[in-house]
């Protein structure tokens, strides 16, 4: 049975946005069925979770043939078995692969950047300073990034793929802004990919373990949903 690791709350700002939702997201994609394996912060630094995510991070996979952490390389590991994210033929995996990558490499900094200020530091005085470069340049890229995507409703092959689920993931990290609404190709293309039932599916499920606890502890739900 696949396994994929995922945390047993974290706070609001997190919810919905925690990185196995982008494992959990291409395996209802693919029709793969599989068990979250919950772990809490305490378990992070164990010997025994460490020998399966070495940053003690979240998401680690397992499928019985293969143990493996890093949620891009995991979800290009379920690609590469489904049509339904990945096409057959070399020319169209090619353009996944560059979009899969492109996602995480050309635009997640950008996005991480300006979350690791504004949910992690907003008040720190070199976070204030360093802001509005960080938007500048985020901005530069989304604008370049709306561009490449045209008309398109797809980054790879006219068709949704891995990559959109890497691309859709990054751009929802910005949701705490108002910035992708200047860039409407760009919202139009996360609300379609967020529409999905496979998308919405995995969401369900990435929140089911956080509101049981926050019921068993109420202490916990200090928001909703982000
Ligand atoms: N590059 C890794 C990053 C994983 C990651 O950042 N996981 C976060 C949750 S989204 C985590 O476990 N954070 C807790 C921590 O770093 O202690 C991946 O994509 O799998």
């Amino acid at each position: 049975m696949i396994q994929v690791t995922a945390f047993k709350w974290v706070p609001p700002f997190a919810q919905g946005s925690v990185r196995d939702i982008r494992v959990r997201w291409a395996l209802e994609e693919a029709g793969l069925g599989y068990d979250d394996d919950l772990i809490g912060f305490e378990d992070q630094s164990t010997a025994a979770y460490r020998a399966r995510q070495p940053f003690g991070q979240v998401p680690a996979f397992s499928d019985g043939k293969v143990e493996m952490f890093e949620s891009g390389a995991i979800v290009l590991y379920i690609a590469q078995t489904s049509d339904q994210l990945m096409p057959a033929d070399e020319a169209g995996r090619a353009i996944v692969l560059t979009w899969l990558f492109a996602a995480m490499n050309s635009v997640e900094p950008y996005v991480a950047e300006l979350a690791t200020i504004d949910l992690f530091n907003p008040d720190k005085a070199w976070a204030k300073e360093r802001r509005p470069e960080v938007e500048t340049m985020l901005r530069k890229r989304l604008g370049d990034l709306q561009s490449a995507l045209g008309d398109r409703r797809w980054f790879a092959c006219n068709r949704f793929s891995a990559a959109d689920i890497l691309m859709t993931h990054v751009l929802r990290d910005l949701r705490h802004t108002n910035i992708l609404a200047d860039y409407p190709a760009l919202a139009d293309y996360v609300a379609r990919a967020e529409a999905r039932p496979a998308f919405q599916r995995a969401l369900a499920d990435q929140l089911k373990p956080f509101r049981a606890a926050e019921a068993r502890n109420p202490e916990l739900a200090a928001g909703g949903e982000n």
